[in-house]
């Protein structure tokens, strides 16, 4: 089982600033144990502030990799072409957001992203991206 996690703009400071909305562990730490909890998964981790890269990636690993999970970050509420891009790849894509978007501002209300994927998981924090790792074990 092959599972991408991608993270949009950033998410590269988790941990290290707003504490209070998005917690103090660093996606590296949290992905090390996560990786540790399943090891009969092999989880690969993309993060990039690119818009291209994050599409670029999509394509490269949508059409042999088992699930990817996808927190878009700010792109969520603005991408039409990361949107395309979950729809043209055959690999599902289960969306995850840390915080709860419907609890906040309208803006974040919107996703792009949800029409394509196979799922929404949002609000219960890092345990976004075990949860949404769980539905592709079936
Ligand atoms: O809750 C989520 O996972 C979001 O995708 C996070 C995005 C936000 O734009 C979405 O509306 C919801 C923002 C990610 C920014 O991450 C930071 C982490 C630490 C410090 C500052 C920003």
């Amino acid at each position: 089982m092959q599972i991408m996690i991608i993270n949009g703009p950033n998410l590269n400071l988790l941990g290290k600033r707003e504490p209070e909305v998005y917690g103090n562990t660093t996606f590296e730490t949290y992905l090390s144990q996560l990786q540790a909890d399943y090891p009969e998964v092999q989880i690969d981790y993309f993060q990039s502030n690119i818009e291209g890269e994050i599409i670029d990636k999509l394509q490269e690993v949508g059409f042999s990799f088992d699930g990817i999970i996808l927190n878009a970050a700010s792109y969520t509420h603005t991408s039409v072409g990361i949107g395309d891009a979950v729809k043209a790849i055959t690999t599902p894509v289960v969306e995850v957001h840390i915080s709860n978007t419907h609890k906040r501002e309208d803006f974040r209300h919107i996703s792009y992203i949800s029409s394509g994927a196979k799922g929404v998981i949002l609000g219960f924090g890092l345990q976004s991206y075990e949860l949404a790792l769980r539905s592709f074990l079936g």
